[in-house]
């Protein structure tokens, strides 16, 4: 078991924190680049296996000196502080607000325009290039170095046509944001009773550019909340404002980042996973283009009004585009090949809710298409007084209350807190109406399954309306969600109507996981609740109290009462189906643990090791080489936007459950192999699948619109850094674009960026039997 029973004697609890300050040294010391992963196997504490060595005073599974021979050591449980559940109120998300982006010249002669900010932010515009080639060309201009470091460009996106924004005059950023990452404020905590969080134990979002003035400690929890919608394009530079001196980052975090629009339908200059993390005082302008997936190919011409967003005064924008592929609830957060978990529990994410026709966020405009989800009804689109983000992670603590990371084993890394927004235990004030509530799992190995319980301890019944941020055809009833994996998102509808003003009804975390490689159980509803099992986050995390009215968060001095009608509906159909075909190919992916197989050249994590490391896992493609991550190396090429294959993905691990994340695109899950597939999955699109033991599943996939390098990975973020990733080139088949070849590999310093030519792996055809 991971965590120490809450009753273990001193001297066993002693021995355990000893050793967790062991692995802390060691964390700290691999983070800041003193010692390498090649160096912890040279020494014999991690294996080739890529478990940590059962060395006495170092693994929390160790034998204790003490106690009997097969009894692990554990690891202590965070300590409280006297903080109790449902004592704090549950903080929404910290909204942004977007400023207008106006057109002016461009000296660029192959775009229109550059994107201005207003002038009252002092900000250059956005354009097409980065200004990462004025450092280029012009390396000593201070103008262009970095005033921060005064080294290095200012902009980190990458410099020339590869890195420009892809069709950027189609998708011309029209509102921006200026977010910057860094330390978090003073008096930060994740529960009133708990020690403030030191400045560099979290490293969070904030609005607004404060950089310039060296590093300030800025930001804010809890994380972000952007509102897009479909039609509007959006431009969000982010400034690095973390510690230039990457040891100032109190034992975990590596001060160099790229963010991850999670699934947003992006090129890959601004997906934040190819490569181009980038480092403190430089900023990095990310083009959320919005784009409807399918625009090239279905509704070219934007007739039809499903597919569309909100025009800002209740009426639609129409956009090119599949309307069944709309996407709703996303996520963003840090991508760093080889330090994401550190750097994702650390704070660095938020949430994105994209806005359409149908799925407006707003309850009462009727219009024939939109769908009128529990939402509110102040703002034209949007609203949040009904419809709330939630994003659920688990959490440890050091002795002394700090935020604390332990990578423990290669299997993953758990908490024993479960936290809501960045919260222990919160609790939120309802009126007796539906609410949507949009869950995110933001564990970095942890697998959680939610239900809801009412004051008796039974299973108060909710509508699933969402997969990783895709409507589901038809509404789900269910007493309980499925397991959700790191980066799944569930959406809900939940009726409070029938409970009284004074309930209360309980958001219950079932489900045990005593390892980082796979949960344990579920356990039944009212023993879940009690909070006794082994595993601390096993319980309420989230109590709704009903009352008789609320203050409105859309807009500020208006109160919702009980009394009010709630005029929401939850139509049966919320979307259409799109349609299985034949593929133009097929493809497999393995997900292995790289034992007992020679086809390897296994074991990179360029540009982070040698290539002689031995890494646990292993990704092989229609039956050709097993690999771990090299950025440098294409393993799966998709060669023309548009094919539509079907994937299988296999898990060949033996006892583990990968959550696989496919950037990009989402595929329609067709089928689990011979094993029952639940209705939330069924023909659903996602971009996030679980990977049971031994388990396997189809799915029906389609690229298009852009191209560049992308990534298909374990989100067990623990088991990603140890390299369970592969990059899929995608070509775009635009012409003119430089994405109709491969292009070449980002290799980002503090003073700039160095372009490598990758290896192309030949994939295998063994199992490609349809390919053309
Ligand atoms: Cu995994």
């Amino acid at each position: 078991m991971y965590y120490l029973p809450a009753k273990a004697s001193r001297i066993r609890l002693r021995e355990a924190q000893n050793a967790r300050n062991n692995r802390a040294e060691i964390i700290k010391a691999r983070s800041i680049g003193q010692i390498t992963r090649r160096d912890l196997y040279k020494w014999g504490i991690f294996t080739a296996a890529g478990t940590l060595a059962l060395k006495n005073g170092l693994s929390p599974f160790a034998r204790s000196a003490f106690a009997d021979s097969n009894v692990p050591t554990g690891t202590p449980r965070s300590p409280l502080f006297g903080g109790q559940k449902f004592t704090q109120r549950l903080s929404r998300l910290n909204l942004q607000t977007p400023v207008p982006l106006t057109r002016v010249p461009s000296a660029d002669p192959a775009s229109n325009a550059d994107a201005a900010f207003p002038a009252a932010l002092g900000e250059r515009p956005a354009r097409r290039l980065s200004y990462h080639t004025d450092f280029t060309a012009n390396p000593s201009d201070p103008q262009f170095i970095n005033p921060v470091t005064h080294r290095g460009p200012i902009e980190g996106r990458p410099p020339g046509e590869i890195f420009a924004h892809q069709r950027w005059n189609e998708f011309f950023p029209k509102v921006g944001y200026v977010m910057s990452v860094g330390p978090v404020v003073a008096n930060t905590s994740f529960h009133p009773n708990f020690p403030a969080q030191e400045p560099n134990s979290i490293w969070t979002y904030s609005s607004g550019r404060t950089n310039t003035g060296g590093v300030t400690p800025n930001g804010v929890l809890p994380p972000f909340l952007i509102k897009g919608r479909y039609g509007e394009p959006i431009l969000t530079r982010i400034y690095q404002n973390e510690p230039v001196d990457r040891a100032q980052n109190n034992g975990f975090g590596r001060n160099e980042t790229q963010v991850h629009f999670h699934n947003a339908h992006n090129g890959a200059e601004s997906d934040g996973a190819a490569n181009t993390h980038h480092f403190p005082g430089t900023f990095y302008d990310y083009r959320w283009s919005t784009t409807l997936a399918r625009r090239d190919k279905i509704n070219t011409d934007a007739t039809d009004p499903r597919a569309s967003g909100p025009d800002g005064n209740g009426g639609l924008v129409n956009v090119a585009g599949d309307f069944r592929e709309l996407q709703g609830t996303m996520w963003a957060h840090d991508h760093r090949f080889f330090f994401t978990a550190e750097d994702v529990y650390k704070g660095n994410f938020g949430m994105i809710n994209y806005y359409s026709g149908p799925d407006r966020g707003n309850e009462v405009l009727t219009d024939g298409i939109n769908l009128r989800l529990p939402s509110g009804s102040l703002l034209d689109s949007g609203n949040l007084d009904f419809d709330v983000n939630l994003i659920v992670s688990d959490a440890a603590l050091d002795p002394t209350g700090q935020y604390f990371f332990d990578i423990f084993t290669t299997d993953g890394f758990l908490g024993d807190l479960m936290l809501v927004n960045m919260a222990y235990a919160p609790f939120m004030e309802v009126l007796p109406r539906k609410y949507r509530f949009r869950t995110l799992n933001a564990s970095m190995s942890r697998f959680i399954q939610l239900q809801l319980a009412d004051s008796s301890g039974n299973a108060v019944p909710f509508l699933f309306i969402a997969n990783d941020g895709n409507l589901v055809v038809n509404p789900i009833p269910l007493t309980s969600l499925d397991q959700q994996g790191p980066a799944e998102r569930y959406d809900i509808i939940v009726d409070f109507s029938k409970f009284r003003i004074g309930d209360t009804v309980t958001l219950v975390s079932t489900l045990k996981q005593t390892d980082g490689r796979l949960p344990a159980q579920q356990l039944p509803l009212r023993q879940a609740l009690a909070g006794t099992s082994e595993d601390p986050t096993v319980g309420g995390i989230l109590q709704f109290r009903i009352v008789d009215q609320v203050p409105s968060v859309d807009v500020p001095g208006v109160i919702h009462h009980a009394t009010d009608p709630d005029p929401s509906v939850v139509p049966n159909v919320l979307t259409e189906q799109i349609p299985i075909v034949t593929p133009v190919r097929t493809r497999v992916v393995i997900f292995g643990d790289g034992e007992g197989d020679s086809r390897g050249r296994n074991g990179q994590c360029t540009p982070d090791c040698p290539p002689t490391a031995q890494f646990p896992w292993v990704l092989q493609v229609n039956n050709g080489e097993q690999h771990s991550m090299n950025a440098n190396r294409i393993q799966l090429l998709y060669p023309k936007a548009g094919d539509i294959e079907h994937w299988t993905f296999i898990n060949d691990g033996g006892d583990w459950d990968h959550p696989i994340h496919l950037h990009f695109e989402e595929g329609i899950t067709m089928n689990r192999g011979g094993n029952p597939i639940p209705a939330t999955e069924l023909l659903v699109r996602k971009d996030v699948w679980r990977l049971r033991p031994d388990g396997r599943v189809q799915f029906q996939i389609q690229f298009g619109e852009y191209g560049g390098s992308y990534v298909n990975h374990c989100h067990n973020t623990v088991h990603e850094d140890f390299s369970m990733l592969m990059r899929i080139q995608l070509l775009t088949g635009v012409a003119g674009s430089p994405q109709v070849a491969i292009t070449a590999t980002p290799n980002p310093t503090p003073d700039g960026v160095v372009f490598t030519t990758p290896e192309v792996l030949p994939e295998a055809t063994t199992t490609a039997s349809t390919r053309s």
